[in-house]
């Protein structure tokens, strides 16, 4: 039964599934959407909106009654040059949120963490995803935790340290050299108990590229098609989009929303974001319109 779903996932049409505890998303299927929840002083689009526990809380319900499928929860921003967080800061913000959402909402929660102590107090509080964004790093210790909790995972690639990631980041091919870092992480996480129908990959937009990589990772998704895992993407309010179009933070919604529209074009099935509304508006228009050139149902 297992070799029926173990299919293609990015761009094909054959099933294949992603696990998180007792959370299981069968593809094709309409793309998830990943409502952010930024616990934080200091996030580079809305650092101190939801650093309050009770404005945070607030904050996802309604991202949930706006169509968020998932929610992240995260307590250290990681933009670049970011003071880091400490251990005891980080669960001091994200706990009571995660503890508070997980009777109340019917989403998967996520983490968005890189710190195994935290991932693990998350997943007792009630967490069924990692959202780990040093996947590139990470050795085994994170991967145990994910596979203890029979947790989903995501592995996200980054070049490099929030700090300085974004100083100089350097590729031959950036595609190829995400789609290398993929494979090596499928088979270490495999290898730690994270089977591959738990992990969903992400190649990590604006984490260690500049404005050219980001454009040749959105061009090349369709490149990842082999892996046969879905792919999430965090195009939201990010610095290539105000680089490409002059605009500040605030003006970054149209350029997510055709950068959002072309990835799920190319067969992206989930989307981190903080504009819920308008990413869950984007991708229906974009998968009726690609069913209706298809004749089929689902992308
Ligand atoms: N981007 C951010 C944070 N976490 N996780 C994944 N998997 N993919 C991403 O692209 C991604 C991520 C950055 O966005 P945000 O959380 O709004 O900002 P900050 O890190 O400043 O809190």
């Amino acid at each position: 039964m297992e070799g029926a779903i173990a299919n293609v996932c990015v761009g094909g049409k054959a099933a294949c599934v992603w696990m998180a505890r007792q959370f299981t998303f069968v593809f094709p299927r309409p793309a998830l959407v990943m409502g952010v929840v930024n616990v934080t002083p200091d996030s580079f689009s809305d650092g101190g909106h939801f650093f309050d526990r009770a404005r945070a809380i607030e904050h996802s319900l309604r991202l949930v009654a706006e169509g968020a499928d998932i929610l992240d929860i995260g307590g250290e921003s990681t933009r670049p040059g970011a003071e880091p967080v400490g251990e005891a800061e980080e669960l001091r913000r994200v706990l009571p949120v995660i503890e508070a959402l997980a009777g109340r909402v019917n989403v998967p929660l996520s983490v968005d963490t890189c710190k195994p102590t935290v991932a693990r107090a998350a997943l007792a509080a009630g967490a069924s995803i990692v959202n780990d964004i040093a996947a590139s790093r990470s050795g085994p210790a994170m991967w145990e935790k994910v596979a203890e909790a029979g947790a989903g995972y995501i592995a996200m690639h980054m070049q490099g340290e929030p700090a300085t990631m974004q100083a100089a980041p350097c590729y031959g091919d950036v595609v190829e050299e995400v789609k290398a870092f993929f494979h090596d992480r499928l088979g270490k996480l495999e290898a730690a108990g994270v089977p591959a129908e738990r992990v969903v990959l992400d190649p990590g937009l604006g984490f260690g590229k500049a404005l050219e990589h980001n454009l040749d990772l959105l061009a090349g998704l369709a490149g990842y098609s082999i892996l046969r895992r879905p792919l999430l993407l965090g195009i939201s309010r990010k610095s290539f989009v105000g680089k490409l179009l002059g605009v500040d933070v605030t003006q970054r919604l149209s350029g997510t929303l055709a950068a959002t529209a072309w990835a799920r074009r190319e067969g992206v099935q989930l989307f981190r974001t903080h504009d819920v509304v308008a990413t869950v508006q984007t991708l229906r228009m974009t998968e009726a319109l690609v069913a209706r050139r298809q004749n089929e149902s689902e992308v």
